[in-house]
């Protein structure tokens, strides 16, 4: 049995700072690295003797001299697995060049397809079509790159690229293009993808299937759910491939909106926020963004802040959006002859004052006429 890890799309290194604050996104991206090494320690407990890194391990081409070390050291270390790492269209020539020397487990590639052995049957092919960006390409060259890959149907073969798949046999390499329809029934058994941030899988024909293992750390809003690697087992006996998603991330990302329409003060806010967050699986680690919907009642004594300080303690980062509005029933107000009542139709019949202000205004007036400092509150 032979097992294998298909990661990709790692992007170490990565700022992150438009999401979180400098010291916080300094640690993350200390965790980004960390679970690439929480990975490798679950390759060795698991038997792993291969690791795909399909592209974009870092996510430019300036790479931390520190970054780098560490994962040259963490693959030294680790002499029993191979690492095949193939460059995307992000991390191009910044691994390798900030190393001092390639360790001897690394298996690399290059523009022209190459294929390494990986045991008795088992084949590893694979190219980088990054290097092709930019250079003027048209479909025929592009067809002929492709007619070069050129598997042995009785191994077990395993294809790795980084770019975007698309389901017919047009495309163009210096899009970074993977054509489907033109590698079914090429003897392909496992096609290893990355550039794609979900994961995702497919049958590419009666044999074999393509994966993009996505990203194994969400890093933003745009990458919200589980994220992990693909793990796969071959049975060279059999002849038989099956592969499984394994999630992975150490912290996820979460983004949905509550409607507090009915909410009269913070704590009914809060509950209704609560039970959604176990809903969606939300745990302390994770990263939050929840967008308060909904037009209040005048009456409510809801306060964003006081939501956002509770929750901020709840969960490692949380951003909370407030797009809920104000409603006033003007007719309940019609026949009120008090302060208020009068108040009220003086704001609503005032033409100098903008519609869409208007209800904040009467929400503002109405709790200095009550005396209630909790006014500033939506601050
Ligand atoms: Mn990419």
């Amino acid at each position: 049995m032979l097992t294998i890890i298909h990661c990709a799309d790692l992007h170490l290194d990565s700022r992150m700072e438009t999401l979180l604050e400098p010291g916080r996104a300094a640690r993350r991206r200390q965790e980004l690295l960390g679970n690439f090494l929480r990975m490798i320690d679950f390759a060795r407990q698991n038997g792993v003797s291969l690791i795909l890194i399909a592209g974009d391990l870092f996510d430019t081409d300036s790479v931390s001299p520190a970054s780098a070390a560490t994962l040259a050291r963490a693959m030294e270390d680790n002499p029993d697995i191979l690492f095949a790492y193939l460059q995307g269209n992000h991390d191009r020539g910044s691994f390798l060049s900030a190393i001092k020397e390639q360790p001897d487990n690394l298996l690399l590639f290059d523009e022209n397809w190459l294929t390494w052995r990986i045991s008795g049957q088992v084949r590893l092919w694979g190219a980088e079509l990054s290097a092709y960006a930019g250079r003027p390409a048209d479909l025929e060259g592009s067809r002929a790159f492709w007619e070069e890959l050129k598997p042995d149907p009785t191994c077990i073969n395993l294809v790795m690229l980084h770019g975007t798949a698309v389901g017919g046999r047009e495309a163009l390499l210096s899009d970074e293009e993977i054509p489907l329809g033109l590698l079914r029934d090429r003897g392909i058994d496992y096609l290893a993808l990355g550039h794609i941030h979900q994961h995702q899988s497919g049958s590419l024909d009666k044999r074999g299937s393509w994966c993009y293992a996505g990203c194994l750390e969400g890093r933003g809003f745009d990458e919200c759910g589980p994220h992990g690697f693909e793990l796969i087992r071959i049975d060279e006996k059999s002849r038989t491939l099956t592969h499984s998603f394994v999630p992975f991330a150490k912290r996820r990302f979460y983004e949905f909106s509550v409607d507090l329409t009915d909410c009269m003060s913070s704590l009914d806010a809060m509950d209704l926020i609560r039970e959604r967050a176990d809903q969606e699986g939300c745990r302390r680690e994770d990263i939050l963004h929840i967008i308060l919907e909904g037009d209040l009642a005048l009456e409510s004594e809801l306060s964003p802040a006081l939501l956002s300080s509770r929750l901020e303690e709840a969960f490692y980062a949380l951003r909370l959006e407030d797009r809920t509005g104000i409603r006033v029933d003007y007719d309940s107000y019609e026949g009120d002859l008090s302060f208020r009542g009068t108040f009220i139709r003086l704001v609503r019949e005032d033409p100098s004052l903008p519609e869409d202000m208007k209800a904040e205004i009467i929400r503002c007036g109405i709790r200095a006429l009550s005396g209630t400092t909790s006014g500033e509150s939506r601050q």
